[in-house]
């Protein structure tokens, strides 16, 4: 079954700073994507930190929520039917090596932390996700 849902994305900093924002940006429209909120930001560490929490006790929590927080970055809500997945595939695998021909790591990730977008995993972190960057 179909129905319409919302999803975050972030354009990361690897991305903002080779200036492919706007062409990530017309990806996600060509695909059936609205854009419906959109802000260019650079947020703190501790931000970071907060986004990632789910990682912290991983061993690149630090080296992630240092890299995210060191240069500006695009955050967006998306929304297209099942977009949390179809987002999920547009992106491609988290390893640029091995996401598939035609995703955005794919094309534009340099290696497994600069790896170009991020994108909510579920509908649930997905709400949580949109309300961490735009609950006004
Ligand atoms: P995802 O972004 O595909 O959802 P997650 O497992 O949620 O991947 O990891 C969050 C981010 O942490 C990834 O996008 C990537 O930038 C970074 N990351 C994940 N695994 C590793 C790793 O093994 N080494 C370094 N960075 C990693
Ligand atoms: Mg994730």
């Amino acid at each position: 079954m179909n129905s319409i849902e919302q999803t975050l994305s972030i354009i990361k900093p690897d991305a903002v700073e080779r200036n492919l924002d706007n062409e990530i940006k017309e990806i996600f429209k060509k695909n059936g994507f609205k854009i419906l909120k959109e802000k260019k930001i650079k947020i703190e560490k501790s931000e970071a930190e907060q986004f990632y929490k789910v990682h912290e006790t991983k061993p690149f929590y630090n080296d992630l929520c240092s890299y995210l927080s060191s240069g500006p970055i695009v955050v967006m809500v998306l929304e297209k039917d099942n977009s949390v997945l179809a987002n999920r595939e547009l992106m491609g695998a988290t390893n640029p090596k091995d996401a598939a021909e035609g995703t955005i790591r794919k094309k534009y990730g340099i290696s497994i932390d600069k790896n170009s977008v991020h994108g909510s995993d579920s509908v649930e972190n997905a709400k949580i996700e949109i309300d961490f960057f735009f609950k006004e």
